[in-house]
């Protein structure tokens, strides 16, 4: 066990389940990161409900939306570090992992504050529905993106998650990896979108995504609708070519925009102290 507050213990034992020889593609960095976008991606900034405070996904209500499924497995990957260090609420360790997991994988370093609560208030848990539908296009994109407070740039600078990690078809039922390696953080995403040839394909399931086959290599590539979206509207695809362009750009934004992402909801003092959340309500401020 820990000194309460050791962030530092806390992110070495993430770094050190990192590598799961047995899970997907070595690696529980991916799957880590969609816990923490998920935790964090029900924010409603018109009625303040939603975000990362409270962990809600630990309940039935936000757990079992079909757009968290397979989130299981990094919830279960964190246990044993919950276990070692039972003063870290769940919702700063799931937010922790998905940064120590971007910055492992080869990413930006991402600005991180605890201090979130495990409390759920009954009156700000987000109905189901919140999480953006795969199979939708650049309207839906803005509609459920704007609702958080992010901008164009920023809805194609966060799509660039999709560098790391797959689709399993018992999960989302799409299905495949959107680059060739999927645990390495980079902007390899924003130039396959530009440089491949993607078609539409019906998979046996029904759902509907577009691929690439590379003949020389036997390899089949993945994008969703909402991914290949991005390149059909003209102000989104402004920014894919700009991060496809200028890795060192897309490293810097995606750094300000994902910490922006786990802090929805949340404010603080000069001193980094949450003022919107009842501390003795299972706080802990660092
Ligand atoms: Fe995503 N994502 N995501 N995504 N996402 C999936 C996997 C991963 C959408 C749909 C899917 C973001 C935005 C969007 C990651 C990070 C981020 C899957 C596959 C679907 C479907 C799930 C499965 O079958 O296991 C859609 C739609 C959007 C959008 O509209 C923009 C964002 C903003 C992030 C982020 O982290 C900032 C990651 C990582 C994965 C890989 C997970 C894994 O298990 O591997």
């Amino acid at each position: 066990m820990s000194k309460k507050g050791d962030f530092g213990a806390v992110k070495k034992d993430i770094e050190a389940l990192m590598h799961q020889p047995e899970y997907d593609d070595g690696s529980a960095g991916p799957v880590l990161v969609r816990l923490a976008w998920h935790s964090a991606g029900t924010y409603d900034a018109e009625t303040d409900t939603g975000g990362s405070n409270g962990a809600g996904m630990r309940y039935e209500a936000e757990g079992g939306d079909p757009a968290n499924a397979g989130l299981q497995h990094a919830r279960v990957f964190l246990e044993p570090v919950k276990a070692k260090h039972p003063w870290i609420t769940y919702a700063d360790l799931w937010t922790l992992a998905g940064v120590v997991a971007i910055q492992q994988m080869g990413g930006p370093t991402i600005p991180w504050q605890g201090g979130r609560t495990d409390y759920v208030d009954d009156s700000k848990i987000p109905p189901r529905g919140r999480l953006p539908d795969g199979a939708l296009g650049a309207d839906h994109l803005r509609f459920i993106f704007g609702r958080m407070g992010f901008s164009d740039q920023e809805i194609v600078c966060l799509s660039g998650a999709h560098n790391l990690g797959r689709c399993h078809s018992d999960r989302s039922g799409f299905d495949g990896a959107w680059v060739n390696n999927p645990t390495r953080f980079s902007n390899q995403y924003f130039r396959l979108l530009l440089s491949l040839q993607w078609r539409k394909k019906k998979l046996s399931n029904g759902i509907e995504q577009f691929v690439n086959f590379d003949d020389d290599t036997g390899t089949e590539l993945m994008m969703l609708p909402t991914d290949i979206a991005l390149t059909q509207d003209p102000i989104f695809r402004q920014w894919v070519i700009k991060y496809a362009d200028d890795k060192e750009l897309f490293f810097k934004d995606f750094s300000s925009v994902f910490s922006k992402l786990i802090e929805l909801g949340i404010q603080r003092d000069e001193n980094g102290h949450i003022t919107n959340i009842d501390n003795e309500k299972g706080g802990y401020h660092s």
